[in-house]
């Protein structure tokens, strides 16, 4: 039955604030924040946000038990604290595998647990699958593997006949001639030099996937795509990862399955998830025969719905 009563507050732990920050240089450009809360020598968990470009927050850390681990986060390149904001130069998925990689070892861990939803899903993956020996397990949410079709699903022709009223204005953003190709056509605005041409168009994007996210839509959720500052980082790297393929050839995730066949894994996937639709998390599954699937009947994509976030709870608190 429809759970209406319980809110978010009474499924994740209490807010909490970091022990430990720092910012790692990882290149000649990126600078990249980190933080670590809970305990200090608790169990290592890495936090991987979404987007690419969403970077972490404080509300991250509450889907863990502060006595039990030690909840490593960080703000993949150009986005959140991370430096140079917005960038796009060194910026795509090998480089982020590799900046997991520096901050591990930077941090002195062996090796960690790995929590991601959504793009944080994608590259928990990717990097488990080119370091497999350093995942001691993956709880992932809102599975996205970033194929064509997902893409053409979302930012073209298939959310957009649930969602007809929001995706109206992401398209009419677009001059109709450039309407056949809408991730194309905001590309090229979200890159342009007019600084104004690039907010605008910013705020179209990030509109968009703000109003799908939840199955119940959240006002206070879409306000996220009025603070320029967070969508331009998210829409310009958003984009900039969509339109290279994120920097791998198609189906990587699934093709290469059988390396980390071995990891324990929870999926966690809401059943009318517009932004990541339950076939990928379903496809994954099927590819990983260990991995336990729970479709979560009463939600979309976002971890902020209760009933995700009870499930991600029980799956961290079940690596204690
Ligand atoms: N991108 C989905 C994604 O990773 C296709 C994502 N959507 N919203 C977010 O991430 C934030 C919660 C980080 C804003």
């Amino acid at each position: 039955m429809l759970d209406t009563t319980t809110t978010l507050a009474d499924v994740l732990y209490p807010p909490i604030e970091p022990h430990t920050t720092g910012m790692l240089q990882v290149s000649d450009v990126h600078t990249i924040a980190w933080e670590q809360s809970g305990s200090a020598d608790g169990i290592p968990v890495v936090v991987i946000h979404g987007g690419p470009g969403g970077g972490g927050q404080p509300s991250y850390r509450q889907y863990f038990d502060p006595a039990a681990f030690n909840i490593i986060q960080f703000d993949q390149r150009g986005c959140g604290k991370s430096t140079p904001y917005a960038e796009l130069e060194g910026n795509n998925t090998q480089a982020s595998v590799s900046d997991l990689e520096a901050l591990r070892a930077h941090l002195g861990l062996e090796k960690w647990h790995v929590f991601g939803g959504s793009w944080g899903s994608t590259l928990s993956l990717i990097y488990a699958q080119h370091h497999p020996e350093r995942v001691m397990s993956l709880v992932l949410r809102g599975i996205f593997m970033c194929r064509k079709s997902e893409l053409h699903w979302f930012y073209q022709d298939g959310a957009s006949h649930l969602f007809p009223d929001a995706f109206e204005p992401y398209r009419n953003h677009i001059p109709t001639e450039e309407q056949s190709d809408l991730i194309s056509a905001y590309y090229k605005r979200l890159t342009s030099d007019d600084v104004e041409v690039r907010r605008a168009a910013a705020k179209e994007w990030t509109r968009w996937e703000m109003a799908t996210s939840r199955l119940f839509p959240d006002p206070e959720y879409l306000e996220k795509a009025d603070d320029l500052d967070f969508a331009v980082a998210f829409a310009r790297i958003e984009c900039h990862y969509f339109i290279n393929g994120i920097f791998v050839e198609e189906g990587f995730i699934l093709k290469r399955a059988k390396t980390i066949e071995h990891i324990p894994t929870v999926i966690v996937q809401g059943r009318y998830d517009v932004v990541c639709p339950p076939r990928s998390a379903w496809e994954l599954h099927k590819a990983m025969p260990q991995s336990r699937l729970v479709m979560v009947p009463d939600a979309g994509h976002s971890m902020g719905e209760v009933s995700i976030a009870r499930e991600l709870v029980a799956a961290t608190d079940a690596l204690r």
